[in-house]
């Protein structure tokens, strides 16, 4: 069993606008009616894991807003506001502060032209990996860096290469259990931990989340849920479709802490 334990989650409903989502993903138009019912089962795995869920309106104004894990980093110690590197996110969080306020007496907050997307941070205990991508730069992590400083949490940066977020190509699955694909499974960064790896077609199950010992993967990639299955983890299958349609993935659907 992990010391850590998580009591709570945010999540944001998806807007009609999801179709209008930002992607590279090639796969077509998510269908808004499925991805409704699909979050809806996201947050019964989320509650069978033990938390606690606020569920947050959607906002057609943000596209990608349901994708909420970008907007904030939720620490033990502090909650810290990002600024999105993507434009159409920017904003995006004004509709969580209220929510966070609820459990954070520390906020903090990234500024311009500091950008930085939660998705390209992996917490490991007291330590953070922050990934370099096209939504983070180098002055928003140097801002990241100082503000968990202060609250004596350490950091790695690690420059990416291929992915959109650090998360959509790593999970850490605690017990130095990592799970990664790509571009990560050989990186110097991660070589103390246990690399599961996931082999080039199931890339995208490598976005997976750990949750009070359970471990919840996208459905149906089957090589993935065996290797974690091996670990020992209870294993929670959710069918995420209509999200990989915009790039998004398991992780980046929820707060949680
Ligand atoms: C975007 O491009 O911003 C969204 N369509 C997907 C965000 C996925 N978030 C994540 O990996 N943490």
């Amino acid at each position: 069993m992990s010391t850590l334990r998580f009591k709570h989650a945010i999540v944001k409903k998806p807007c009609k606008n999801i179709l209008n989502g930002l992607t590279s993903a090639n796969l077509g138009k998510p269908d808004y009616d499925l991805a409704c019912k699909q979050h809806q089962k996201y947050i019964v795995a989320l509650k069978s894991c033990g938390l606690e869920v606020d569920i947050l309106e959607a906002n057609m104004d943000y596209p990608d807003s349901t994708f909420i894990e970008d907007i904030a980093l939720l620490t033990p110690h502090c909650a810290i506001i990002t600024n999105p590197g993507a434009p159409s996110r920017k904003g995006e969080a004004k509709d969580v502060v209220n929510t966070i306020e609820k459990y954070y007496k520390h906020i903090e907050f990234i500024h311009e032209p500091g950008t930085i997307e939660a998705g390209d941070i992996m917490m490991v205990g007291d330590h953070y990996y922050i990934g370099l991508s096209e939504r983070t730069n180098t002055e928003g992590a140097i801002q990241m860096k100082e503000i968990l400083n202060k609250y004596n949490l350490g950091t790695t940066t690690i420059k990416l290469k291929e992915v959109l977020h650090l998360k959509t190509g790593v999970a850490y699955l605690e017990h130095n259990n990592l799970v990664a694909t790509g571009e990560f499974i050989s990186a110097p960064s991660f070589k103390k931990f246990n690399i599961l790896e996931v082999e080039e077609q199931e890339a995208y199950a490598a976005n997976c989340i750990w949750i009070n010992d359970h471990a919840i993967i996208p459905y149906d990639y089957p090589h993935a849920k065996n290797i974690i299955e091996n670990e020992g983890y209870k294993i929670i299958e959710v069918d995420v479709s209509e999200f990989r349609k915009l790039d998004g993935g398991l992780s980046c659907l929820s707060l949680r802490f």
